[in-house]
């Protein structure tokens, strides 16, 4: 078991959160006001809380702004394709189940065009953490329309409004069979480190939803400044605990729902494997 490295001194030259940080790679991508950042520090933190030693942890991620997260921490890390974050991360549990595999990536990457993935790592219960930085927009390629965007948000391939309604997150993760599922915002950081926490030690697929704004994107051409995004995540969010993942629409006039929603035990994807090969080679 190897230690962690020691934390900064009576004299701390840099960030407290430096040993988990590619600081060779510093300045990020991440624009002024985007979330992304807070989710990546609290992740970070959350790391760190649990004092299990770095090199147990590998994290994997898609394509996107929240993406880039694997390129920044200083733990064995894995920056796939786009929407292919969780069949790596699958294939990386399967072959080392001792690790903390941890999925870091966007609504789009990890809702659209890895939805099928998603939903079949829940089924199964594969022991990961999924963390979504949900900015409800396509952010790295340009402010697209997602499975997450409100109805009647405009995006640049829905100027006059989306015509669809968005994906519950909460919701379709509990659905698939996600044994640990949660929703924090950006303005939540003690809440959402904590969740982070106890989903990295929970045994299951546990899944964090993270409601950030991308006001470039997103803010931009809906007419919401940074801070009225923030006022929002204060003001029109609700936490309870326990609630049903069924009214946890993402609709800021009726108000957010946030906490956690699901924490149950099932069987894991490890579990269901090593007793389905011992039941058959015993007949
Ligand atoms: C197969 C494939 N399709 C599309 C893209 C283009 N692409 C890159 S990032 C991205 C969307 C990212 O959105 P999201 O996952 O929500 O992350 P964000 O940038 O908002 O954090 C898309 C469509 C790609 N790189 N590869």
């Amino acid at each position: 078991m190897t230690k962690n490295p020691k934390p900064l001194g009576k004299n701390p030259v840099g960030h407290p959160l430096d040993d988990l940080i590619r600081t060779e790679r510093i300045p990020h991508i991440w624009c002024s006001g985007c979330g992304i950042g807070t989710v990546f520090s609290s992740c970070l933190s959350a790391i760190k809380a649990t004092e299990i030693p770095y090199n147990e942890f590998t994290m994997v991620s898609g394509i996107g702004c929240s993406a880039r997260a694997a390129g920044y921490i200083k733990v064995d890390s894995f920056h796939t394709t786009h929407g292919r974050a969780i069949p790596f991360a699958s294939g990386i549990k399967m072959a080392k189940p001792d690790l903390n595999v941890i999925v870091f990536s966007g609504d789009g990457d990890l809702f659209a065009i890895g939805g099928n993935h998603f939903i079949h790592a829940a089924r199964r219960n594969m022991d990961m953490t999924v963390i979504c930085v949900n900015n409800l927009i396509y952010g790295m390629t340009g402010g697209q329309v997602a499975a997450t965007t409100p109805a009647n948000a405009k995006t640049t391939t829905t100027p006059f409004g989306n015509p669809d309604a968005p994906f519950n997150l909460p919701l379709l993760a509990y659905a698939s069979g996600a044994s640990y599922v949660a929703r924090w915002t950006i303005l939540h950081v003690r809440d959402l480190t904590n969740a982070i926490n106890e989903a990295i030690r929970h045994r299951g697929f546990s899944f964090i939803e993270v409601l950030a704004p991308c006001p470039i994107n997103y803010g931009r051409r809906n007419k919401e400044k940074p801070l009225d995004t923030l006022k929002l995540y204060r003001e029109n969010t609700i936490i309870k605990n326990g609630a049903d993942p069924a009214i946890a629409d993402v609709d800021f006039d009726r108000g957010v729902i946030l906490g956690t929603f699901i924490n149950r035990d099932r069987s894991t994807c490890d579990d269901m494997y090593e007793a389905t090969c011992r039941r058959n080679s015993e007949d």
